[in-house]
């Protein structure tokens, strides 16, 4: 393929909140002809006027092109915009972040409506989409071809990373992330909430809290190799028994600041749990298994 065709390559693009509308633009911006439909058409002026080509419904916008992207709000909202349209010959790459089961099922869902499925989890938020320093990327899962196909294209808005032909595993990986991402976010709400009587600035505190969570990110490799391996106990430099040891430490700060310790406390009963099931020369990876039904 020449660059020049790359260049031609049209796709469409169903969904205009605010991802769709960043993910055209950013197609629209390497010169890609982008068709587009929305559910409320006024979502779709703007991008009018950046040179979209706006049809007025979800058929036609499918007819359009045989490269299909769908990024709504759910699994459901997909189910109700794809009914009405021919998705045979289609590949059918959907962006909609969704449960592992239900990019399965909707994977067999447009098998039998004779198209080829890719389905996607966008690791990024609108601003991050078409600037790649950003560090964004998708996690993509399904058939194969497709996302060989259309690689180039799809790397266009942001960084692709595929995951296998599973098609759950793109929404697996996606909501593994967030997760601990949330756990992250939660872990900084109770850090915050512990200075916020006091005369700190948290604007001062940010950057210590940011370097540590970045000091102790690669603690993941370490609990990595330790399922892998079987043995939680292998160069563990921080003991259960003595992290337990130190709760009260944690409950008795939140007491002291006025703090509810809520975030803290299911991770901390777990921490008691494993210990008294024997992991004290363990590190933190047995909570992996207690989490496990
Ligand atoms: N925005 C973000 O930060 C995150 C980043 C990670 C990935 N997510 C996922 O991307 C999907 C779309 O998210 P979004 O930010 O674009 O969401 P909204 O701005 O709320 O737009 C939702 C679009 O879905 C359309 N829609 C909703 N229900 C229906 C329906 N029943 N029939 C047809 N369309 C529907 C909605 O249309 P309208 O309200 O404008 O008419 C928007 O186009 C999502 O899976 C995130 O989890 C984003």
């Amino acid at each position: 393929m020449t660059q020049n065709t790359f260049e031609k390559t049209s796709v469409t693009l169903l969904g205009l909140g605010a991802m769709g509308t960043a993910l055209a633009r950013g197609w629209l911006a390497a010169g890609h002809p982008v068709t587009v439909w929305n559910r409320t058409p006024a979502r779709a002026t703007a991008l009018a006027g950046e040179g979209a080509r706006v049809v007025d419904s979800a058929a036609e916008a499918v007819a359009a092109n045989s490269l299909v992207l769908a990024c709504l709000l759910d699994d459901a909202s997909v189910g109700e915009v794809l009914a009405g349209t021919d998705l045979a010959g289609r590949d059918l790459v959907n962006l909609t972040t969704s449960t592992p089961a239900q990019a399965r099922s909707r994977a067999e869902w447009a098998r039998e409506r004779g198209a080829r499925y890719l389905d996607g989890g966008i690791m990024a938020v609108p601003p991050m989409i078409g600037t790649p320093e950003a560090g964004g990327f998708v996690f993509y899962s399904g058939a194969r071809d497709v996302f060989e196909r259309h690689q180039q294209i799809l790397r266009v808005p942001a960084g692709t990373v595929y995951v296998g032909e599973d098609a759950g595993h793109a929404a697996l990986y996606d909501v593994a992330l967030l997760s601990a991402m949330y756990g992250m976010f939660a872990g900084a709400a109770h850090a915050f909430a512990l200075l916020r009587k006091e005369d700190i600035d948290p604007a001062s505190f940010a950057p210590l809290l940011a370097d540590w969570l970045v000091a102790m990110a690669p603690s993941v490799h370490q609990t990595a190799g330790q399922l892998r391996s079987g043995d939680y106990t292998k160069e563990v430099g921080s003991r259960l028994a003595m992290q337990v040891a130190g709760i009260p430490t944690f409950t008795g700060t939140a007491e002291e600041q006025g703090v509810s310790p809520e975030l803290l406390s299911p991770y901390f009963e777990l921490m008691r749990r494993r210990l008294a099931e024997g992991g004290g020369e363990e590190g933190l990876t047995g909570v992996v298994d207690l989490l496990v039904r």
